[in-house]
């Protein structure tokens, strides 16, 4: 009997990480938004670690702050030019880790609903492939800010 009991122990608990979401896995840190002056879109940062075994995808983020969220990537032409284009998703990979950073991957921030100051929290929601969501708290700073 009492092995019956640990079987289905151990059944129970294989189940639950079956059904461990991606967002269960990555842990985030340094999130934070670059304010620009006047209407330009605002630039979020975040760097996220995969604890798991296995690759999670970032495929949008959301925000009740901001109208329109969107995951962008900054590329240097070798010409000097920077531009900017959408990412439709961003793989972490198992145990890994990506950077959201000045030049690189960010998320676009525009129209938000109210004016933001530095030292402001803005929630930002980030989509991930399964449906999980995780819950991010970026702290706003100035346009001079530094990246770090
Ligand atoms: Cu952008």
């Amino acid at each position: 009997m009492r092995y019956v009991v640990l079987l289905l122990a151990t059944a129970l608990l294989s189940i639950g990480n079956l059904h461990a979401s991606q967002a269960d896995h990555v842990t985030t840190s340094h999130a934070w938004i670059r304010l620009l002056p006047v209407k330009l879109p605002a630039s979020g940062y975040v760097t996220l670690q995969n604890h798991s075994a296995t690759a999670v995808t970032l495929v949008s983020a959301h925000s009740s702050a901001y109208a329109f969220v969107r995951l962008h990537q900054s590329t240097v032409a070798s010409s000097g030019m920077s531009n900017m284009s959408m990412v439709a998703q961003l793989d972490i990979p198992a145990q890994g880790k990506v950077t959201l950073a000045p030049a690189g991957y960010h998320l676009m921030l525009e129209d938000p609903h109210r004016a933001l100051e530095p030292g402001d929290i803005v929630d930002i929601t980030l989509d991930f492939s399964d449906g999980s969501q995780l819950p991010v708290h970026f702290l706003v700073r100035p346009a001079n800010a530094d990246s770090n």
